[in-house]
C-alpha cells in the first residue's frame, strides 16, 4: 500500500499509516543479515520465532534506530520517542495464526502513547501473512488481553473483550520489503499464518512517549533480560531516545 500523503491525519483517523520505504536496499540487506545472525537468541513459539530486544544484540540494527525513530515520530506527530523494546519475527511457512490483539496489552507501562513501527523485511501480503486491522478501533480504549491471562487478579482480565464481529476479517495491508506500517498501540490487529512457501520476516519496534513510566502491574514483562521494575519508575536511561530530526 502506498504511503499516506498526510500520515499524521491517517494515523489519528485509522490508527495505522503506511510509511513507504524506511530502509533502502543496502540497509535492508544489512537488516536481513543481522536478522539471520540474531536467530541464535530466538525463542520458537507456534506463531513465530521471536528475538526480543534485537537492537541490544545486533549493533547493525541499533545503528538503524535513529532513522526508524524519526519515521515513527513523523508518522504520529511526536517530537521525540523512546524505544521501549523491539522484536524480530520469523514466520516460516505453516505455523499458527496470531489472534486479534492490542500491543498495549503487552506493555508494562502506565499509558498507551506511542506507536508500533512494523518493518517488513520481505514482501509481505495476504499469502504470507500480512497484518490485518480494524481501522479506527484504537479509539475504543484498552480491551482484554487476547492471551496470557493466568492470574485472576490481572487487571486486564476485567476489561471488555476485543469484539470483532464473527467473520469480519479486517483490512489487510500488504507491505513490500523495506517499507513500514506505523500502528497505534491500541489498534486491533492480527496476522494469519504464512500460507506461502516464501519467507516472512518482520521487525517490530515499540516506540513510547518519553513521559511513559513503568507499570509492571499493567502487563507482564516483554523482555527476559532486565531486573524487575516498580510502578512509576522512569524508563531506563540506556533505551534509545529518538527525535523527529535525526541527531548526528
Ligand atoms: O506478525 C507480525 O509480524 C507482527 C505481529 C504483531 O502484531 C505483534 O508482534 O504484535
Amino acid at each position: 500500500m502506498p504511503a499516506a500523503p498526510d500520515p499524521v491525519t491517517a494515523f489519528a483517523r485509522d490508527g495505522v499509516t503506511p510509511l513507504g520505504r524506511v530502509l533502502d536496499d543496502a540497509q535492508l540487506e544489512v537488516a536481513r543479515a543481522a536478522f539471520a545472525d540474531a536467530q541464535v537468541h530466538g525463542v520458537t513459539g507456534g506463531y513465530a520465532r521471536i528475538v526480543h530486544d534485537a537492537w541490544r544484540r545486533a549493533p547493525a540494527l541499533a545503528a538503524l534506530i535513529p532513522q526508524l525513530g524519526a519515521a515513527a515520530c513523523a508518522a504520529i506527530g511526536e517530537p521525540a520517542l523512546v524505544l521501549f523494546h523491539d522484536h524480530l519475527l520469523d514466520k516460516p511457512p505453516g505455523g499458527d495464526d496470531m489472534a486479534w490483539h492490542q500491543d498495549f496489552s503487552y506493555l508494562p507501562l502506565d499509558r498507551a502513547g506511542g506507536v508500533t513501527l512494523w518493518v517488513a523485511l520481505d514482501d509481505i501480503d495476504v499469502a504470507n501473512g500480512c497484518l490485518y486491522y480494524v481501522l479506527g478501533s484504537h479509539v475504543h480504549g484498552e480491551r482484554r488481553a487476547a492471551w496470557g491471562l493466568g492470574d485472576p487478579d490481572d487487571p486486564r482480565a476485567a476489561l471488555p473483550p476485543i469484539d470483532v464481529p464473527a467473520g469480519e476479517p479486517g483490512v489487510p495491508i500488504a507491505a513490500t520489503a523495506g517499507t513500514a506500517l506505523a500502528h497505534h498501540t491500541l489498534l486491533w490487529h492480527r496476522s494469519p499464518r504464512n500460507d506461502s512457501a516464501r519467507p516472512r520476516r518482520s521487525w517490530a519496534l515499540s516506540f513510547v512517549v518519553p513521559d511513559a513510566r513503568w507499570s509492571p502491574r499493567h502487563a507482564p514483562h516483554p523482555r527476559s533480560a532486565v531486573a524487575p521494575r516498580h510502578d512509576g519508575q522512569d524508563l531506563e536511561p540506556d533505551l534509545p531516545r529518538v527525535t523527529a530530526t535525526i541527531q548526528r
